[in-house]
This record gives structure tokens, sequence and C-alpha cells, in this order.
């Protein structure tokens, strides 16, 4: 049997959006984990206050493996949550196929680096909205509207701490960068197909004049 194809995936978000709990709840490998207290020393450099009770966070990254299926192994990243580690994006997202955007509901504009990041490095993403216990659910297209999300990015509701749920978006993940994987193969053969046709038109031999 042919081995599987590996596949680097990333999965981002902001402070205490619940990034360590989905790579836990889905890794079957013990993942990972790079959690450091939060304490006194963080006060004035990293914002604690909008997840009370929090006390730990990443202060590396999260890594963890998940096979898809018999052809396809996933190895899933996830970044920090406080600013001031930053400059591991662009490491962690080094090769990767695909990301997640993981958002928490009650803090929807926090999910905008995550957003940005992702667009200005052409990686395609999901958008998996993290239902914590006691928010507002929010029906997925209002979600979309508030954060004026194109309509061809997949999001889907999810529950970091649970396991179906969580390999349920990795699916969609892996379909939805199958086919950017598609449609870019279309478009550069189309491109291609259009650049034949100038050369055919520029190899055309000349009238001659008169
Ligand atoms: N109710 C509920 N709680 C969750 C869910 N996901 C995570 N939590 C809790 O939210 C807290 C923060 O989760 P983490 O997984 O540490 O969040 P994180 O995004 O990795 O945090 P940073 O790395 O510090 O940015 C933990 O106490 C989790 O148990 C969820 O889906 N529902
Ligand atoms: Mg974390």
């Amino acid at each position: 049997m042919s081995r599987p194809v590996s596949a680097k995936f990333v999965i981002s978000g902001g402070f205490g959006a619940g990034k360590t709990t989905y790579v836990t709840s889905v890794s079957e490998i013990k993942p990972l984990r790079t959690e450091g207290e939060m304490t006194s020393k963080g006060i004035g450099v990293d914002d604690g206050t909008k997840v009370p009770g929090k006390t730990t966070t990443t202060v590396a990254m999260d890594f963890g493996r998940l096979t898809i299926d018999e052809s396809l192994v996933v190895y899933l990243f996830g970044t920090p949550g406080q600013d001031r580690f930053g400059f591991m994006w662009d490491d962690l997202s080094e090769g990767a196929l695909g990301a997640i955007v993981l958002v928490d509901t009650r803090r929807l504009d926090e999910c905008y680096p995550a957003l940005d990041y992702f667009e200005a490095k052409g990686i395609p993403f999901v958008m998996a909205l993290n239902q914590f216990q006691g928010a507002d659910e929010h029906d997925i297209e209002e979600v979309r509207y508030a954060l004026n999300i194109d309509s061809a990015v997949p999001m889907i509701h999810c529950d970091a701490r649970k396991t179906d749920s969580v390999r349920n978006v990795m699916v969609r993940l892996c379909h939805h960068v199958l086919s950017r994987i598609s449609e870019q193969a279309a478009e550069s053969k189309d491109s291609s197909g259009s650049d034949a046709e100038e050369v055919d038109s520029d190899d055309a031999v000349p009238q001659p004049a008169g």
C-alpha cells in the first residue's frame, strides 16, 4: 500500500479562542503544547482581561497530527494567541496548505489579524465559530455579514472540545483546499491556453504588402 500524503495546516485566531483545545481534541498523538502561566509579569504586556479566569497561554505553538483517511495525514500547528508572539506566525505557516481561523463569537473582531494574515499569504482557510457556554448563538450568515467575509470562504460552527466537531472542520478544510487547487489549476490552464492563442496570432505569417 502506498504511503499517505502529508499536509501542513495552521490554526489561528484571537487570544483564548480555543486553539490549544482544538488541537488537543483532534490530535491522535499526544499534542505538543507550550503553555505558560499567565502571571503578573504579563500585566501591561498581555491583555488577559477579555478572558477572565484563563490561567495559561500558549507561548510557542501547539502541534498535533490527524489521519483524515488512508491517503492523507494532516500536521496541525497552532499559533500562540498573544500579540507579542506574532513574529512566529511566518515560521508556523511556512508551507501550509490551509488554515483554520477559530472565532470566539463573543469577541468577533479578534479574528481579524488571522483573517488578514491568511488572506495576504494566499493560504486558503475556513472559519470555525467556537461556541462558548453562555455566549449568544449567532447565525452563520449574520457572522459572515458582520465580519464582511466573502461567500467563498467556508464558515462552520464547532465546539473545540469535541473531537467529532473538530474533525468535521478539518474535513471541510480539506475539501476547500482541494477545490482551490483545482480552481487554480483550471485558471492556469485557461491562461496558458490564451497565451497559446496570442502566440499563434503573433506567429501568423504576415501578408506581403501590395
Ligand atoms: N465552553 C467552551 N469552552 C472552551 C471551548 N474551547 C475552549 N474552551 C475553553 O476556553 C479556554 C481557552 O482555551 P485555549 O484552548 O487555551 O485557548 P487558546 O486559543 O489556545 O488560548 P491562547 O493560546 O492563550 O491564545 C479553556 O479554558 C478551554 O477549556 C469551547 O468550545 N467551549
Ligand atoms: Mg493556546
